[in-house]
């Protein structure tokens, strides 16, 4: 039997391949199920909608809640794997771009100074949470109450640069305030080139590239608002952020691939070993590693320097 379906349930099914965050998807989806006529055809539509609906509440159920309670207005809490800050002038779009990476709602308004205190968010990348900071515009009256605390606690800074701006004075202006946090701690930073879509200032994109290149600076371009390159941004953002994924595997079990711990480059077996139970320090005799194709359960000892995706089982 036909499902004869009127051209609104049409318009919202494109509507639902636009929607990003779970919340907006149920609201699409149920008023899909609205429109439907209820007849033998629709049946197996109707039963596959509520399936949907129901694994949109679980994926929503199960994400960790961003924590809105912060210990002090000008300090946030580090959350999840690692801690990204977000800082820029007004309008470049940090606050467009921390929400598109979160798929979580934050307030971007076209006039400057949006934003009036820090915004903690959480940022899915495979299979790990990462923290993202926004910030109010630099220049705001209270930006010395947090700036250097959350610069040197951050685990990376993002400098949000808007092309339509005068990029390469931006950036040496924002290096200013960063260089005395910076030296002290080595901290490292990437910049992120926002508003791309407007072609019209494109054009200076690849001067500033090659200016931060002799400075061995990394930068990226993309649009916020035409989600260009964030998937990208995503990836240098955990490559830049020095942590890596380890997962546990108990002799003779298979791996637990589904929750890796996390740790900064350079950790040992032995700093592993520490996370999991302070006891196996002591205890620890050897480890096996397995990594990717190269590695395959290798004896290896307490001082080998682990890298990302390694599965280590350790033997006390
Ligand atoms: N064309 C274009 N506009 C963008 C982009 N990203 C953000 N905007 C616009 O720029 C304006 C400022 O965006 P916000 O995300 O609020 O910028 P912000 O840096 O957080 O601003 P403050 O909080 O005031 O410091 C808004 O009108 C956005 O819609 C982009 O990629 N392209
Ligand atoms: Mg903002």
């Amino acid at each position: 039997m036909p499902a004869n379906l009127p051209p609104q349930y049409y318009e919202e099914e494109k509507k639902l391949k636009e929607a990003r965050t779970p919340d907006e998807k149920i609201r699409i989806i149920e008023r899909m199920l609205a429109i439907i006529p209820h007849h033998k055809g629709t049946d197996k539509l109707i039963g596959s909608l509520r399936a949907k609906i129901a694994k949109l509440k679980e994926e929503r159920d199960k994400r960790p809640q961003t924590r809105k309670g912060i210990d002090a207005l000008y300090n946030i809490k580090k959350e999840g794997a690692a801690q990204i800050l977000f800082i820029g002038f007004p309008n470049s779009g940090k606050s467009s771009i921390v929400g598109a990476l979160s798929e979580e709602y934050i307030e971007v308004a076209d006039y400057p100074y949006t934003t009036k205190i820090l915004q903690p968010r959480m940022m899915r990348y495979e299979d790990i949470w990462i923290q993202l900071v926004d910030t109010p515009a630099l220049g705001d009256d209270n930006t010395n109450m947090w700036f250097g605390n959350m610069v040197r606690k951050a685990d990376l800074i993002c400098i949000v640069l808007s092309i339509s701006e005068d990029v390469w004075t931006e950036y040496e202006l924002i290096k200013e305030e960063l260089n005395p946090h910076l030296e002290e701690t080595k901290k490292p930073y990437i910049v992120v080139v926002n508003k791309m879509d407007l072609t019209d200032h494109a054009h200076k994109y690849e001067e500033l590239e090659e200016k931060l290149r002799n400075e061995k600076t990394l930068c990226i371009p993309v649009s916020a608002t035409h989600l260009m390159n964030l998937h990208e941004l995503k990836e240098k953002i955990f490559l830049m952020s020095g942590i890596i994924r380890i997962y546990s595997k108990l002799p003779g079990k298979k791996p637990d691939l589904d929750a890796p711990f996390t740790m900064k480059k350079g950790s040992t077996v032995l700093d592993f070993a520490e996370g999991i139970h302070k006891d196996f320090v002591k205890k620890l005799r050897y480890a096996r590693l397995w990594r990717k194709e190269t590695l395959n359960g290798m004896m290896v000892s307490k001082d080998f320097i682990l890298e990302d995706r390694d599965i280590v089982e350790l033997h006390v």
